[in-house]
């Protein structure tokens, strides 16, 4: 029986960088949830009638939010929900599935790669029927609408099991249980050349995929143990755990140290590749070697005729502003556009419908093509399989191959975290207004050139975003800073800097890097601000 419930709103339900997120402990609070997820109905001018795609991570109040959700959406008119079995969908498989059932919208219930459990967060990531998170015009609209929210619609009704493959009905809506796995490896089947990736697998290549405790564990078992014929057992942290097994999926070499050092121990395989709670991150890994995420857009770009669905031909590519300016370089030497846009997936979306591009990536081990309307972890790490299959090169050997060809770009990310939000705030705003003095000025050596805030403008739909303040220097080093919009924890400001050196390959970024990183406290005045004399967290 469909029910109104009164509530009032809350006030601080405004999504991010990718979605809303949250502490569970907020989420959890009498009609947090459904206050959001009416609101978002409302917003959108209503589902009835329309197909929704359900899914997610498999964190911490999936259970309980994902039977919620489905019976709002039942009182609120839904036509049919498309569920992953248990609950489950990684991000990508999300966007595929959306894609391929022509559906109006999906939801993905994750805060990423945020740590998972009671004590953790919780997130809930909203994508249009383009297959992308919504644009900013649309989460301005829901922000709106949760501040003004007085009722939602549910059911009285016992929850729907989730196990059992096939369909069911609820209040006159269809609801489908699928498998999360079967389209998403059907595409992959479509893309990379899987014959030459099990050949590999017959060699004595060794290989390890670390699904981080999370929601690709079994995607890895599927794809790389049964279908490809990896090793049994080559896919580590294989069982997705509500709090990640108190771990922080975020594959990169902080809070993947555990495969860190396997790679860097006498054990290490050829290979390793990790993704994050909700499978649209990756980390490369050789032996004793890391691909930086931003090299890592730049290599798939340039071997892009390795793989059988990009071998005719490739459009663009795409970058986030704060991502290295490698790919660029690529670019060039392809003779193909190099588009750079604000910080978010979203971003992307409107250069993949126009064709504009067909490769694009994130700093924050992001990467991904047209095939879907996310970044897609699983993709990444085949891409690379694909291309070590056809060469027979490692991956620090693929690595250089392409330092050797383009020089080699240093970069690092800088995370100050947990700084008081209006302290932030002042200091972005501060150091915007003092750019333009920055120009000619030498500090620690390096010239400025050129400062300005980096502003975009979307070729298709004209929209205008202002997304972090960047800093340029003679000899090609940049700074770039902006604030984080996926933390729960005060403000997290990031400073991402490159340098690039066309011959010595061989420095350690770190140090490489050390003299920027105080220009760039010295330029932002960091430390008196903030009273940090150095970064919370480099990756
Ligand atoms: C971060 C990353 C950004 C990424 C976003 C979502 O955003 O920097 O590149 O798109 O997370 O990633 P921010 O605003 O905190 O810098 V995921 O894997 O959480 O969907
Ligand atoms: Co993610």
């Amino acid at each position: 029986m469909i029910k109104t419930v009164s509530t009032t709103p809350y006030q601080d339900q405004k999504m991010g960088t990718a979605g809303i997120r949250k502490k569970v402990k907020t989420v959890i609070q009498e009609n947090y949830l459904e206050n959001f997820v009416q609101s978002l109905f409302d917003a959108i001018g209503g589902v009835k009638g329309q197909t929704f795609v359900l899914g997610g991570d498999g964190r911490y109040y999936n259970d309980i939010a994902i039977q919620k959700i489905i019976k709002m959406s039942a009182a609120n008119g839904m036509k049919k929900l498309i569920i992953g079995q248990n609950g489950m969908l990684s991000t990508p498989a999300s966007s595929r599935v959306l894609l391929k059932n022509h559906a109006d919208g999906g939801l993905t219930l994750s805060a990423s790669h945020n740590p998972g459990g009671i004590n953790g967060d919780f997130g809930i990531k909203y994508a249009t029927a383009n297959g992308g998170q919504c644009s900013s015009a649309i989460s301005a609209k829901i922000y709106e609408r949760t501040k003004e929210i007085s009722s939602y619609q549910t059911l009285d009704a016992k929850d729907v099991d989730l196990s059992k493959l096939g369909v069911q009905h609820l209040e006159g809506m269809e609801i489908e249980v699928i498998d999360p796995i079967k389209d998403y490896l059907l595409m992959m089947e479509e893309i990379f050349d899987f014959e030459a990736i099990k050949k590999l697998f017959k060699t004595n290549f060794s290989f390890v995929f670390d699904a981080m405790n999370a929601v690709t564990g079994p995607y890895g078992v599927k794809i790389f143990e049964e279908v490809l014929g990896a090793k049994k057992g080559s896919v580590h942290q294989a069982k997705p755990l509500p709090d990640f097994g108190g771990l922080h999926p975020d594959p990169n070499l902080v809070y993947a140290k555990h495969l860190v050092d396997l790679m860097w121990s006498d054990n290490a395989p050829d290979f390793a590749g990790a993704n994050d709670g909700d499978g649209d991150r990756n980390m490369i890994l050789g032996k004793k070697f890391f691909v930086s995420p931003s090299d890592s857009l730049a290599i798939l770009t340039d071997n892009y005729a390795q793989i059988p669905a990009y071998k005719k031909g490739i459009y663009g590519v795409a970058k986030s502003a704060a991502t290295s300016t490698a790919v660029c370089r690529v670019a060039k030497a392809l003779n193909i556009a190099c588009y750079e846009v604000p910080t978010g997936w979203k971003n992307f979306c409107n250069l993949m419908d126009s064709n504009r591009i067909t490769f694009c990536g994130e700093e924050s081990f992001g990467t991904s093509s047209s095939h879907i309307r996310e970044k897609d972890g699983i993709w990444a790490i085949l891409f690379w399989l694909n291309i070590i299959a056809n060469t027979g090169k490692s991956v620090e050997q693929i690595t250089r191959d392409f330092w050797a060809k383009y020089g080699r770009t240093y970069y690092l990310r800088f995370d100050f975290d947990g700084i008081d939000t209006s302290v932030a705030d002042q200091l972005m705003k501060d150091l915007e207004a003092n750019l333009k003095s920055f120009e000619g000025n030498t500090y620690e050596g390096h010239r400025v050139t050129d400062a300005h805030p980096f502003v975009y403008t979307d070729p298709v739909d004209g929209q205008t975003t202002q997304n972090g303040l960047l800093v340029y220097f003679e000899d090609g080093a940049r700074i770039c800073y902006r604030l984080s919009g996926t933390g729960t924890n005060g403000a997290t400001l990031r400073v991402y800097i490159e340098s690039y050196d066309p011959s010595n390959f061989d420095k350690d970024a770190k140090q490489e890097l050390s003299g920027l990183l105080k220009v760039a406290m010295i330029l932002a005045d960091i430390e008196k601000r903030t009273g940090k004399n150095k970064p919370d967290l480099t990756t």
